[in-house]
C-alpha cells in the first residue's frame, strides 16, 4: 500500500514565500512527518511539501492525506478533488478540518478530528477493509510517552533552514480567545519524557535544533529538567515561549545555558485593556521592557509577535507598536492582524456580534483585515498594518533594532535582510493621519510643583490639601483612543495636575479638533489631586467644569481655541 501526505502550498501575491526565502528562515512543520512516523513499517509513505515541491497528481498511490490551517484549506479541497476525480480516497486532518470537519467532509473522503496517534492505523485497517469511515476522533488526547520520532528523511533537507524540528510539549496552560493552541491540544500541558526528547535532539545532524512547541516553558519543572540535559549536548535552539519566562531569572538563565538563542514571545499588545479581552492578562505592560532586557541580557534574540486590530487598538497603535519595537531593539518584530480562527472564542464572540466580513478561508492568513475592527475601519486596519511591516523592516528601523552591544549582530543583520526581502512585498500602505496626534495625547507629562495640590475624593474635589507625608503623583498620564467611526478622541488622565500640566495638556488640545477628530472627551476620574492653579486655568479653557467641587468632563473642548 502507498499513501502520499501532502502540505499545501499557499499561493498569494505577496504572502506566500519565495525558494529563497524557504531556505532562508523557513523550518518544516512536524505535522506530516509525525503522522508518516506512526505509519505501519510495512505501507510506502512519503511526503511533498508543495512549499518546496510541486505535487504528481498523476502519482499511483492508493490513499492521499492532506493537512492545513485555515488558510490552506481552499488550497486542500482543491488537491483533494484532484485525487478523487481519480477515485483515489483523500483523509484530510489538522487544524482546520478538525474546527470545521463537516465542511472538510465535503471535499474529502475521511476527516480525523484531533490528533492522530490514536486513530491513524485504525483508519489505515479500515482503509483495507474497504470501509473508511466519514469521521476519526479519538475522545482523549494522547500518552506524550513513547511517540515515533518523526520521519525527517521523508523532507527535502536541503529546500529549509533547517529540518531539526523536535516536540516537546502539546497544549498550553493558557487559554487566550484567539489561539487556536488550547481548544486543539487541550488546556493540560502533556509533557514528552525528557529523556525521550533528548535521544531525538541527539540523532539530529547539526549543532541547530527548532523546538515546534507552542510554549516551551509552560510547566517549570519540566523546563528545568529539559534545560539541564539538553545543556551538555551544546546544542543552539529557538522555540516559542509566553512572557511568563521573563520573569523567572534562575529559568530564563538556564534556558540560555542550555542553547537558548532566539525565542518568538507573543507580546500582542501594548493596550492592557486589549490583553484582558483576549484573556491574555498574564502578559504585564507595565514590564515589557524589562522582559525585553531579561532576553538581550542573556544573548536571546527576540521575535515578537503583535497583533493589530484589537478592539482597544486605534490608529495610534502601528506606530506606537513600531516604536517599542525600536527603543527596545526587539531583532524581528512579527506583525499579524487580529484574525478570528474557527474553533477559537474570539471566532464565536465575532461570529455572534457579526463583525466577520465573510469566510473565505484563503483570507484568514494574519496579513488580511477579514472583520470589522471596533475603533478603526478596515481600510485603515490593512494600511495601517501594511505602513507597519513594510517600515518595520526599513533600513531604518533595523538600523534602530540591530545595534546592541550584544554578540550575535552578523545573525540579527542577516535575519533582518530576510524579513526585509518578504516585508517589501507587502502593498503600500500609510501611517494613518492622526498618527502623530495620538503619539502626543498617549504620554506622561512630568510635573514640576506637586507640593500645593488639592484632594480629590469621589466626584469632589476637597478644600484640603494633601496631609503632610501624603504624597500625590508627580506625573500626568495621558490615556487616549480615537473611535474612527466616531469621529471622537477619549482622553483619559491619569496621576496629578499642576499648572504646568494643566499648560501641556491645554497645548496639546490645540490643534487637535479637525475634520477627522470632531469630538474630545476629557476624563478626570483617575487624577488624584489638583493644584488651584491648575483648576483655574482647566476652567478658564471651559475644559474642567465644576460645580460646587463636582467635576464635569470636557466635551468638544469649548475654550481650547482661546
Ligand atoms: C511550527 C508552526 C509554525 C511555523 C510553520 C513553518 C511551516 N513550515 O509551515 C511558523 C512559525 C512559520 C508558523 C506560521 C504560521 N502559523 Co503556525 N504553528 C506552528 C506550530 C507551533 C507547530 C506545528 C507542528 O509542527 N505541530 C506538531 C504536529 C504534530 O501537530 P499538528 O500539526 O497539529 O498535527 C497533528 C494533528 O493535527 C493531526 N493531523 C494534522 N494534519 C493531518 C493530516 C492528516 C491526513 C491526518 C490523518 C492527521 C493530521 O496529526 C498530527 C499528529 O497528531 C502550530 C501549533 C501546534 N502546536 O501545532 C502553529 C499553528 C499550526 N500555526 C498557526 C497559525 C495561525 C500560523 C500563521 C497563520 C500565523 C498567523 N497568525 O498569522 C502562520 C502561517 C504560516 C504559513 N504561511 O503557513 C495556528 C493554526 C490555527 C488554524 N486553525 O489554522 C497554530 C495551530 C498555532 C495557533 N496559535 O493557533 N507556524
Ligand atoms: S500563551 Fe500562546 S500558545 Fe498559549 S494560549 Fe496563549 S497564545 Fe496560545
Amino acid at each position: 500500500m502507498r499513501i502520499r501526505l501532502i502540505d499545501p502550498a499557499y499561493e498569494h501575491p505577496y504572502i506566500s514565500h519565495t525558494q529563497k526565502v524557504i531556505k532562508d528562515i523557513w523550518f518544516a512543520r512536524l505535522t506530516l512527518t509525525a503522522l508518516a512516523a506512526l505509519t505501519p513499517p510495512d505501507i510506502e509513505v512519503k511526503i511533498t511539501d508543495e512549499n518546496v515541491e510541486p505535487i504528481d497528481f498523476e502519482e499511483e498511490v492508493d490513499l492521499v492525506g492532506v493537512t492545513g490551517m485555515v488558510m490552506h484549506a481552499p488550497r486542500a479541497y482543491q488537491i483533494a478533488q484532484r485525487f478523487r476525480q481519480r477515485g483515489i480516497p483523500v483523509v484530510m486532518g489538522g487544524p482546520h478540518a478538525s474546527s470545521l470537519p463537516l465542511e472538510a467532509k465535503e471535499y474529502v473522503d475521511a476527516v480525523v478530528i484531533g490528533e492522530a496517534e490514536n486513530v491513524w492505523e485504525g483508519l489505515i485497517e479500515d482503509y483495507k477493509k474497504g470501509c473508511l469511515k466519514p469521521f476519526y476522533k479519538e475522545d482523549t488526547f494522547c500518552s506524550m510517552e513513547r511517540l515515533p520520532f518523526p520521519r525527517l528523511d521523508l523532507l527535502r533537507k536541503d529546500a529549509y533552514m533547517t529540518v531539526n524540528c523536535v516536540q516537546t510539549t502539546r497544549g498550553c496552560p493558557h487559554q487566550c480567545d484567539f489561539c487556536h493552541v488550547t481548544h486543539f491540544f487541550g488546556k493540560t500541558y502533556r509533557c514528552r519524557p525528557v529523556e525521550e526528547v533528548i535521544e531525538e535532539v541527539k540523532r539530529l545532524d547539526g549543532e541547530f535544533v527548532v523546538f515546534i512547541d507552542d510554549n516551551i516553558a509552560g510547566n517549570r519543572h519540566y523546563a528545568r529538567e529539559l534545560f539541564t540535559q539538553l545543556k551538555p549536548l551544546k546544542k543552539k535552539w529557538a522555540s516559542q515561549a509566553s512572557m511568563t519566562l521573563t520573569r523567572d531569572p534562575e529559568l530564563l538563565k538556564l534556558a540560555a545555558e542550555s542553547g537558548c538563542v532566539s525565542l518568538f514571545i507573543g507580546v500582542e499588545s501594548l493596550s492592557s485593556e486589549n490583553l484582558k479581552e483576549v484573556n491574555k492578562t498574564f502578559n504585564q505592560v507595565s514590564q515589557f521592557e524589562e522582559a525585553m532586557k531579561a532576553l538581550h541580557d542573556h544573548d536571546i534574540m527576540i521575535l515578537a509577535g503583535f497583533i493589530f486590530g484589537l478592539d482597544h487598538d486605534d490608529e495610534g497603535v502601528f506606530e506606537r507598536t513600531l516604536r517599542f519595537c525600536e527603543r527596545n531593539r526587539i531583532e524581528l518584530p512579527t506583525f499579524f492582524i487580529l484574525t478570528p480562527l474557527p474553533g477559537t472564542a474570539l471566532f464565536q464572540r465575532m461570529e455572534s456580534e457579526g463583525r466577520l466580513l465573510h469566510k473565505d478561508w484563503g483570507q484568514y492568513n494574519g496579513a488580511t483585515v477579514v472583520f470589522k475592527p471596533r475603533l478603526m475601519t478596515e481600510e485603515t486596519l490593512q494600511r495601517g498594518f501594511n505602513w507597519a511591516c513594510k517600515e518595520g523592516y526599513s533600513w531604518n528601523s533595523i538600523f534602530k533594532r540591530v545595534f546592541h552591544p550584544q554578540q550575535r549582530f552578523f545573525t540579527r543583520v542577516v535575519s533582518n535582510i530576510a524579513y526585509r526581502s518578504i516585508a517589501q512585498r507587502t502593498p503600500e500602505g500609510y501611517l494613518p493621519s492622526l498618527s502623530r496626534i495620538l503619539q502626543k495625547m498617549n504620554d506622561t507629562i512630568p510635573l514640576g510643583n506637586t507640593r500645593d495640590l488639592i484632594q480629590r475624593v469621589g466626584e469632589k474635589i476637597t478644600e484640603k490639601k494633601l496631609l503632610i507625608g501624603q504624597k500625590a503623583a508627580d506625573t500626568l498620564k495621558l490615556y487616549s483612543i480615537y473611535n474612527e467611526r466616531l469621529k471622537t478622541l477619549f482622553v483619559r488622565l491619569e496621576g496629578s495636575m499642576d499648572r504646568e500640566g494643566a499648560k501641556e495638556l491645554v497645548k496639546r488640545l490645540k490643534g487637535v479638533l479637525n475634520v477627522e477628530i470632531q469630538k474630545v472627551i476629557l476624563d478626570f476620574k483617575d487624577v488624584g489631586a489638583f493644584s488651584s492653579e491648575a483648576i483655574a486655568l482647566l476652567s478658564r479653557k471651559g475644559l474642567l467644569q465644576t460645580e460646587e467641587g463636582k467635576i464635569w468632563i470636557a466635551v468638544n473642548l469649548p475654550g481650547i481655541h482661546d
